[in-house]
């Protein structure tokens, strides 16, 4: 089922389940080309998220700053490519959210162990804000907060479970975000470990 959070916010719960096996098969594909690592901010700090990218273009983070390339900086190789179902899934979770021009060139991958949080921040990295973006949670659940366009607005709580998905666009592109610290609470199939698949349009 589906709930607006926020106007632009949507939420649709489960709406990956029955698809989440095939895309875990296909992200350990993915993940042997271009492993999950641990990036640096540009201050020098190191990003607790573990980090992959598919896709024509793939977020990077190093001491010269946050951006979208083609290239993995660890294999100098192209991302690998976004696998249809990927494509598919975020195309169609954007239109049931109301956006239908949605094409994703580029997902980042986030893998969160216990103890994993993502500080508040607000994602301005893409070349368009008019595009929404698509995040899919799998494996353990997490507490996702959401506040306001300023980082001083109060703040929202919402739970991501296995399988949900959440549409952020219109006037929710820009909203500060994180996901509070993860508990380790065991999923089925990807045990101790929170993914998070993020589709975007990077360019
Ligand atoms: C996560 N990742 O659960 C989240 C899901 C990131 C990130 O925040 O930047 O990798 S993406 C949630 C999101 C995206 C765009 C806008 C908003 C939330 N928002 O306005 O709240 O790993
Ligand atoms: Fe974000």
């Amino acid at each position: 089922w589906t709930e607006t959070l926020f106007p632009g916010a949507v939420i649709l719960r489960r709406y990956a389940v029955e698809r989440a096996d095939t895309l875990i098969s296909e992200l350990d594909a993915i993940l042997r080309q271009a492993p999950l690592r641990q990036m640096k901010t540009p201050g020098g700090r190191t990003i607790a998220v573990q980090n992959s990218s598919c896709g024509e273009f793939g977020w990077i983070s190093d001491t010269h700053g946050y951006r979208y390339i083609r290239f993995d900086p660890i294999s100098k190789a192209p991302w690998p490519a976004m696998p249809q179902g990927f494509k598919d899934l975020a195309i169609d979770a954007a239109r049931a959210a109301g956006f239908d021009k949605f094409i994703p060139d580029s997902c980042l991958i986030n893998r969160y162990l216990p103890g994993t949080k993502l500080s508040l921040h607000q994602d301005k990295d893409e070349l368009d804000f008019n595009h929404p973006i698509v995040s899919v949670s799998l494996g353990m659940p997490a507490i996702f907060v959401f506040g306001g366009l300023q980082r001083s607005d109060p703040l929202s709580s919402i739970k991501l479970e296995h399988g949900d998905v959440l549409v952020w666009g219109g006037p929710a592109r820009l909203l500060f975000h994180g996901v509070k610290s993860v508990k380790d609470q065991p999923h089925g199939t990807l045990g101790s470990q929170r993914i998070n698949l993020t589709f975007r349009r990077a360019k």
